[in-house]
């Protein structure tokens, strides 16, 4: 018999509508972040990183890119013979098929898959975050409760915390209310997301609730385990954490990065990301060129200006260009003569010479349905912007 004491499912599957252009064509977890990374390798690495080496990843909306990323898993070490990382994408059985309808619905459907590694317990992990955590830590938190549920927690601005699942606990840390977004948050704990269940309580718990549409763990399988008194504690997680679900929280946190003394930081020996990498040249910069407080990628070339910005694998950003506060996604150019302000750029953008983004001139989607400007300008991959226009 096969047994691994604790398996991962990664949520990977959701739309991600409110990063607007920049998931049109590709899942959120597949976007690029931190001119290198892609957001699923925080998740990914954090697994192996806390010797947890069997993990299912779900994948439904527009899973290409993520899966050609994820591969069978080689960077981070995820390639197993027992084990390693699966994608599980919705499919076809005997009793027909399903798409993914809710979150806790995407781990039902999936039973077989974890029975099939027979855990005593199962970590269940959000694509969307940008953190460093081990989570054996939170097992052995989990343990010494003698848990049922544990939900990894942290404390959030209470303005925000409707945003969460939030919670109440006693001096115990076990959760006596949990309310998933409320209107009127009664507390400012709020749920990561990031839960370890004790197998044999979920598998009940997803087995009795299977009809429910829609069936999601903050809506549904947490008040349900909670009505039936079963033990649940918040672990409370101290460090960097960032749900990247929204254009404004995705740009501070890649803008965080180039901060002097970053909060979170790339660059430690003992919690290595890892991510597959497919740029061998070095990067090239020009005679002219000027690059200040910014992160740059593999392969790129620069002959312009660069301040305060990330810009992935493999741009160009041409002579005379100048590009402030923002974030280009790998093999973008930048035309001659642009200037790129407080902007997004995905995959494969081209900026025509001397063009203007972040001016403000363009409001909504007036100008193209794959560019958008609401005080950050975002560009959806494969655009071509043209030469000589303000948006
Ligand atoms: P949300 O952030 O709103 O709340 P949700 O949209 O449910 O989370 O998605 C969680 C993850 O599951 C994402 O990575 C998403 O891609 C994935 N996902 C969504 N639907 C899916 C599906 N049908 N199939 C596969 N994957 C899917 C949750 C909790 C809150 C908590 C926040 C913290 O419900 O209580 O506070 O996360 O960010
Ligand atoms: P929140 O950040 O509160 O979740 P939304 O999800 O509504 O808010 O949107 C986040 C940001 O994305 C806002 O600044 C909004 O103007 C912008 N936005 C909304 N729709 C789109 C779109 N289709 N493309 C690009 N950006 C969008």
């Amino acid at each position: 018999m096969i047994k691994k004491e604790m398996v991962a499912m990664l949520l990977a599957g959701g739309q991600g509508s409110r990063l607007g252009v920049l998931t049109q064509t590709v899942a959120k977890p597949a976007v690029s972040f931190g001119g290198k990374y892609r957001i699923i390798d925080f998740p990914l690495s954090n697994c192996i990183n806390s010797g947890v080496d069997t993990v299912g990843v779900l994948t439904q909306y527009q899973p290409l890119r993520l899966n050609a990323h994820i591969g069978i898993g080689i960077p981070w070490d995820l390639d197993r013979a027992v084990g390693g990382v699966t994608l599980l994408a919705p499919y076809e059985s005997a009793k027909g098929s399903d798409w993914y309808s809710g979150t806790a619905n995407a781990i039902y459907q999936n039973i077989e898959y974890i029975d099939s590694y027979h855990p005593d317990y199962v970590l269940i992990l959000s694509g969307d975050h940008i953190y460093k955590m081990d989570y054996e830590v939170m097992l052995d938190f989990h343990k010494a409760n003698r848990a049922d549920l544990t939900v990894a927690v942290m404390p959030v601005p209470i303005e925000e915390a409707s945003r969460f699942g939030v919670m109440i606990t006693d001096e115990t840390n076990r959760i006596v209310d949990f309310e998933e977004k409320p209107k009127e948050p009664k507390s400012n704990l709020a749920s990561m997301g990031i839960y370890i269940f004790s197998w044999p309580v979920l598998k009940e718990a997803l087995l009795r609730l299977r009809e429910v549409p829609e069936l999601d763990f903050g809506k549904h399988v947490i008040p349900y385990c909670r009505d039936k008194g079963k033990r649940l504690f918040a672990y409370e997680f101290h460090g960097y954490w960032k749900d990247v679900g929204t254009l404004s929280s995705y740009w501070e946190a890649n803008m965080e990065l180039v901060d002097i003394v970053p909060e979170f930081n790339l660059y430690e020996e003992y919690w290595r990301i890892f991510t597959k990498s497919d740029f061998i040249p070095p990067q090239y910069l020009g005679e002219h060129a000027k690059i200040e407080a910014s992160l740059i990628g593999e392969g790129c070339e620069i002959y312009g200006q660069v301040e305060h910005s990330v810009i992935g694998a493999g741009v160009v950003i041409e002579e005379g260009a100048v590009v402030r506060d923002s974030i280009i996604m790998r093999e973008s150019v930048i035309g001659t003569g642009a200037k790129v302000t407080k902007s997004i750029l995905a995959e494969q953008v081209v900026v025509g010479k001397n063009s203007e983004l972040g001016v403000g001139e363009y409001r909504e989607s007036s100008y193209d349905r794959r560019v958008y400007n609401s005080d950050l300008v975002t560009v959806g991959e494969n655009t071509v912007i043209p030469s000589d226009v303000k948006i």
